[in-house]
Parts: C-alpha cells; structure tokens; sequence
C-alpha cells in the first residue's frame, strides 16, 4: 500500500473511532433523542409541600437558561421511608438521566442504588442535606444553608421565648432522616455548650414522619403526657405548622412556645396571632435554582465539582465547592416572625 493510501486509512479509521466516542459520550451526558438534559428531582416524598418550594427553583432555572435544553422530572414515593426512593432512582438511570438529585431519607440506605447509578454514567447529587458518612457514594451535596448553624439558631429562638427556662420537646420528622438527626445533634450540643440555657430541660425527642395527621397526634400526646411543657421545636415544615395548629385549637397560644423550620407561606397565620413568634428556613427555591446551573456546567461546560473549584450560578453568582463536597446555597438562616412574614409568605 502506498503511503498516501496508508495515511488516509489512519485518518477514517481515527474518524470511525471519534464518532463511536462521540456516541458515548453523548448517551451519558445528553440524552440521545433531541439532546436535552434530563435532569430528576426525588424528594423525600411527593406530598410535603417543602418540597414543592425547591422544585419552583429548577423551573425558575430551567426558564432562565432555555426550555428547549432541559428536560425536567420531579417524581418520588409518597411516603419517607429509607429505600422508599429506590424504584425512582432505578427508574431515573433505565431512562438514561443526566443528573439525579434526591433528598435522601436515610444516610446509607440508598448507597447500593447511588453507586449503581454512577457506574451508569449518572451524575448523583444528595438535595437539601447530605448523607452523613456515605459521601463517597454522591458527587456532591446542595446544602440550603451550613448545617452547623442550624442546631444553635434553633435553640436560641427557643431560648429567646421561653426566657431561657422550662421544658421542651423537639417535634422531628422520620426518625432515620439524615438532616433531621443532624439537627437534633447540633441542638443538644448548643444546649450543653452554654450555661445561659442550664435551666432549659430537653425532655423528649417525637416523630411526625413529616405528615400533618402523625405531627398532630405526636403533638397531642406532648402536651398530655408532660403537663409541664412549656416549649417545642419542630424542624420540619411539615410538623411546625401541625404543632401551631394544634397550639391555636387547644387555646394554647403563648403558653407552650413554638419555634423551628417552616415555610412562610404555611406559617403566617400563626405569626399573625401570636401562636409562634419566631422560627427559621433558608430559601429552598434558591436550591433548585443552583442545581440546573450545577447541571448545565457539568454536562455542558466540562466542569467537575470538585472540592476547591467553582461555577457560575446566575443570579446566585459565583459558588464554590467546600472540602467536604457540599455546596451552599445560602451560610446563614433567615429569621421569620411579626416583622417580615408578610413579605415571605407570598415566595414560598
Ligand atoms: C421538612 C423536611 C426537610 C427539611 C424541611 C425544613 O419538611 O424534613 O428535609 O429541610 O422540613
């Protein structure tokens, strides 16, 4: 064979390989048909609104940067068990997904399933928390706020409307959730680490599962069995607006103090009458908003979330990854009470 013949095989033959390479690259990022990403989003469960607030981000996101680029599914169980996502993750990598953010109900139960979905060239981010001691099985974590902040801010709030003395109780939601049972930890840990709450007494720790019905009823059973309790932390958005109700039935206002995470939009009423005067969130939309920026640097951009490195996300401007793999939406909480949850309450 001449030279000049030679070198054109070689050239095709460098070509063929291009294409084929092309090809795969296109089925793990892009999907095939129309190259759009497709990004899911599985929250803990379907029915808690909480959650309704972040997907609002990603269409906000989804808007900013084109329609036409992204296609978006937010699907999940009804209910919060530890491997309830399971089948949805599964379903996500069968249907050749880009990204996958799921917020997780247990720290390790999901491991397996992650791992399975990476190996098949899925990006798999952890939305709204992290997994505690299993982040070697996701990309990275979207944090709505640094987590270490949260136990503090909550019992000082406590604190605050209890003038720093009684019992309470903490209303949390599944007794598996990773973000949950940070949170109590951080709690307990600020109560010790002061004197100034030496006579605040945590007297019991319930579980709501983050469905009103079992928040009402744990609620309820409180209040029965501790005749004394002067106080209540409820962070999740699920149970805090459960207990208010329950305080505002019973003719409680003021006399059992409320605080934790909740939505302003399901909390107003409450601020308005006195029943809770204080209590805390982020801004989960902002989450949503950051993880389609997330997505689209990725899949688009080349760009790895790496400890240490960056990306541009829009109108949240530039974020960084910390050490540990999370990303930060926001560092602190907002406070809510009389003075702004009527400037809240219509966002989310
Ligand atoms: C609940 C969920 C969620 C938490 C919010 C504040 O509904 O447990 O994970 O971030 O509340």
């Amino acid at each position: 064979m001449k030279l000049t013949k030679k070198l054109t095989l070689l050239a095709l033959c460098v070509l063929a390989l291009a294409v084929v390479f092309a090809g795969c690259n296109k089925a793990a990022g892009a999907d095939a048909s129309g190259g759009k990403l497709k990004i899911y989003y599985i929250p803990k469960d379907t029915v808690n609104p909480y959650f309704y607030a972040i997907d609002v981000g990603f269409k906000e996101a989804i808007q900013e940067l084109g329609e036409d680029k992204f296609e978006y599914i937010y699907t999940g169980p009804a209910t919060a068990g530890p491997t309830d996502q399971v089948e949805y993750i599964e379903a996500a990598v069968q249907n050749k997904a880009t990204a996958i953010f799921v917020s997780a109900n247990h720290d390790s139960a999901l491991n397996r399933t992650l791992d399975d979905a990476r190996a098949a060239g899925v990006k798999v981010f952890i939305m709204n928390q992290d997994i505690p001691g299993s982040e070697d099985h996701r990309d990275a974590a979207i944090m709505p706020a640094s987590f270490a902040n949260v136990g503090p801010l909550l019992i000082e709030l406590m604190g605050k409307q209890l003038e720093y003395e009684g019992d309470f109780a903490i209303l949390s939601a599944t007794t598996d959730a990773p973000d949950q049972n940070t949170w109590i930890e951080g709690i307990k840990q600020a109560l010790a680490a002061d004197s100034k709450y030496s006579k605040m007494n945590l007297i019991d720790v319930v579980y709501g599962d983050d469905q009103p019905e079992k928040s009402t009823t744990e609620m309820e059973a409180l209040l029965t069995k501790y005749p004394n309790l002067k106080g209540v932390i409820a962070p999740t958005a699920a149970g805090i607006p459960a207990c208010a109700k329950v305080l505002q039935t019973r003719r409680l206002t003021g006399k059992v103090k409320l605080t934790g995470l909740g939505l302003p939009s399901t909390m107003k009423e409450f601020v308005d009458d006195g029943t809770c005067e204080s209590f805390a969130l982020w801004n989960p939309p902002y989450e949503g908003y950051l993880a389609i920026y997330l997505v689209d640097a990725v899949a688009n951009k080349g760009y790895n979330p790496a400890p240490g490195s960056s990306f541009d996300a829009g109108k949240l401007g530039k974020v960084s990854v910390e050490s540990n793999g999370q990303i930060l939406t926001l560092k602190d909480l907002m406070v809510y009470d009389a003075s702004n949850i009527a400037e809240y309450a219509p966002l989310f």
